[in-house]
C-alpha cells in the first residue's frame, strides 16, 4: 500500500530515448536483453537507504534542510514508530523505480538503543518488518553493513581502536549485522572502515592496528562459514574521509592486506566509483584491478564533483564514463553476488519528494546507456581484437616459454645473443582507441 509521499505516482514507466516525461526511464528497460541477458540481471540496481532516507541535508556549514515526514524533533527517525514509518516511504520507492534491491546499515534503519542489547532487539524488530515488506514485494537485500563510524564510540576506529572494548563492541555489533543480513538473505556483506585509520601517526601504532584488523576480519570470515551465509564478505576500499588515511586504500593495498591474513579467497571488493578517483584513480582501473587480481565484487555508483576534491556521492550523469566502467564489468564476467549500487544523494537544495525518484531515474538511465554501449563494444570486439593483436606475439611458444617457472635470466641471455634480438617499437593507439569509444557512447 503507497504513503502518498510521492503523490499519487505509481510505477515508473519505461517510455523511450524520446520521452521528455521527467518521471519515466528513457533507456533503463530492465527486460531488454543485452548480450542475451535482461538489463535488470546485468546491473542488479540497488538504492541505499543512508542517503535518500537518513541524511538530512546538513553539511559542514549548514544543518538540515530536509523536511521529511519521519524525521522526529533532532532530525532523526528516532523513535521506532518513525523508523517503521521511514521504511514505509523506503520501501515505496523501491517498488516504484523498480529496483531488485536495497542496501542498509544498522544505523540507517533503526535508532540507537540504550545499551547493545537495547540497539540489536531494535534492528532485530525492525529486521522483521522489512523482511515482511521483502516477502510482500519480492525486494530483496544486495548487502548489508554495521555503521562501525557514526558514534562518537568509534571516533579512534572500530576493529583498529586503541580500546580492547571498542573492538569487542565492533565485532559483537557485526554479528548481529551479519546475522540479520543472513536472515533476509542478503546476497553480500560490507564492510567499510571509514574510521580504520588514523589522524596522526604521533599516538598510532600501523603494524598493532593492522594485525587487530586481520583479525577482525578473520573472525568475519569464520563466522560467516558458521551460520552457512552462502553470499560474499566485500570490503570498500576508501584512501582518506573521514580519517587522514585509511588503511583501506585502494583495491591494490587492499588486496595486500588480504594476501598478508590469508583471507585472498574469502573476501572481494565493492568499489566505489567517487573512492577510486580520491585515490587518484580512475574507476575502471579499480574495476580492472580487482578483477585481475579476483577480488571484484560489486559496486557503489557514485560520483566526486572533480573540482572539489571531495567525497559528494552525486548520482552518476557521465554516460561515457560509465561505458567504460561496465566494459570492466563485462569483461570480468559481470556480477555474481554484486550489483550497482547508488550510494548517491541529492544536492541539499533538492527539497521534494519527487527529486528523490528524479535522481535515481537519471542515474539507472545513465548506466543502462553506458552498459549498452559496452555490450555493443565486448559484441564488436572493438577493443578486445585491438588488445589480443596486441599481446599476440605472447601467445606463441617461444614467448610462454620466457614465463616458464624453468626459465632464468642466463638462458633468456644466450637467447638474445643467439637470435641477435633488437626489439622495434610498435605503436600503442591510444588516439585511435579513444576514438574507437567515442563511437559507441
Ligand atoms: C562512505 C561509503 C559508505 C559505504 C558503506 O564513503 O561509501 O556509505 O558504502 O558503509
Ligand atoms: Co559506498
Amino acid at each position: 500500500m503507497s504513503t502518498g509521499y510521492f503523490g499519487d505516482i505509481s510505477k515508473i514507466p519505461f517510455e523511450g530515448p524520446g520521452s521528455t516525461n521527467p518521471l519515466a526511464f528513457r533507456f533503463y528497460d530492465p527486460d531488454e536483453l543485452v548480450l542475451g541477458k535482461r538489463m535488470e540481471d546485468h546491473l542488479r540496481f540497488a538504492v541505499c537507504y543512508w542517503h535518500s532516507f537518513v541524511w538530512p541535508g546538513s553539511d559542514p556549514f549548514g544543518g538540515q534542510t530536509f523536511e521529511r515526514p519521519w524525521y522526529g524533533p533532532s532530525g532523526a527517525a528516532d523513535t521506532m514508530a518513525l523508523a517503521k514509518k521511514k521504511a514505509d516511504v523506503a520501501f515505496d520507492m523501491f517498488a516504484m523505480l523498480g529496483v531488485p534491491y536495497f542496501t542498509f546499515h544498522d544505523a540507517d534503519v533503526r535508532p540507537e538503543g540504550a545499551s547493545f542489547s537495547e540497539s540489536r532487539d531494535r534492528l532485530n524488530e525492525i529486521a522483521d518488518y522489512f523482511e515482511a515488506k521483502m516477502d510482500a514485494t519480492g525486494l530483496k537485500l544486495l548487502w548489508g553493513t554495521a555503521n562501525l563510524f557514526s558514534h562518537r564510540r568509534y571516533m579512534a576506529g572500530a576493529a583498529t581502536n586503541p580500546d580492547p572494548d571498542v573492538f569487542a563492541y565492533a565485532a559483537a555489533t557485526v554479528k548481529s549485522c551479519m546475522d540479520v543480513t543472513h536472515r533476509l538473505k542478503g546476497q553480500n556483506y560490507v564492510l567499510w572502515g571509514g574510521r580504520e585509520g588514523y589522524e596522526t601517526l604521533l599516538n598510532t601504532d600501523i603494524g598493532r592496528e593492522l594485525d587487530q584488523m586481520g583479525r577482525f576480519l578473520s573472525m568475519v570470515v569464520d563466522y560467516k562459514h558458521k551460520i552457512g551465509f552462502k553470499g560474499s564478505i566485500l570490503i570498500e576500499p576508501k584512501p582518506q574521509e573521514p580519517t587522514k588515511h585509511q588503511y583501506d586504500y585502494d583495491v591494490g593495498t587492499i588486496y595486500g592486506f588480504l594476501k598478508r591474513y590469508g583471507l585472498e579467497g574469502e573476501v572481494k571488493t565493492n568499489i566505489e566509483q567517487g573512492h577510486a578517483i580520491l585515490a587518484g584513480h580512475s574507476f575502471e582501473h579499480e574495476l580492472a584491478l580487482a578483477a585481475a587480481l579476483g577480488i571484484f565484487g560489486s559496486i557503489d555508483m557514485n560520483r566526486n564533483d572533480y573540482q572539489s576534491g571531495w567525497d559528494t556521492d552525486q548520482f552518476p550523469n557521465n554516460v561515457p564514463e560509465m561505458a567504460l566502467a561496465y566494459y570492466q564489468v563485462l569483461r570480468a564476467g559481470g556480477f555474481t553476488t554484486g550489483g550497482t549500487n547508488f550510494d548517491a544523494k541529492l544536492r541539499r537544495q533538492s527539497l521534494d519528494p519527487q527529486d528523490l525518484l528524479i535522481a535515481h531515474i537519471g542515474g539507472m538511465d545513465c548506466c543502462a546507456r553506458g552498459l549498452k554501449a559496452a555490450a555493443s563494444m565486448v559484441e564488436e570486439k572493438a577493443l578486445s581484437a585491438p588488445l589480443a593483436e596486441r599481446y599476440a606475439a605472447w601467445d606463441k611458444p617461444d614467448a610462454a616459454r620466457l614465463l616458464d617457472k624453468n626459465a632464468d635470466l642466463e638462458a633468456i641471455e644466450a637467447d638474445v645473443l643467439a637470435r641477435n634480438l633488437d626489439p622495434q617499437p610498435r605503436s600503442g593507439r591510444q588516439e585511435y582507441l579513444e576514438n574507437v569509444v567515442n563511437r559507441y557512447v
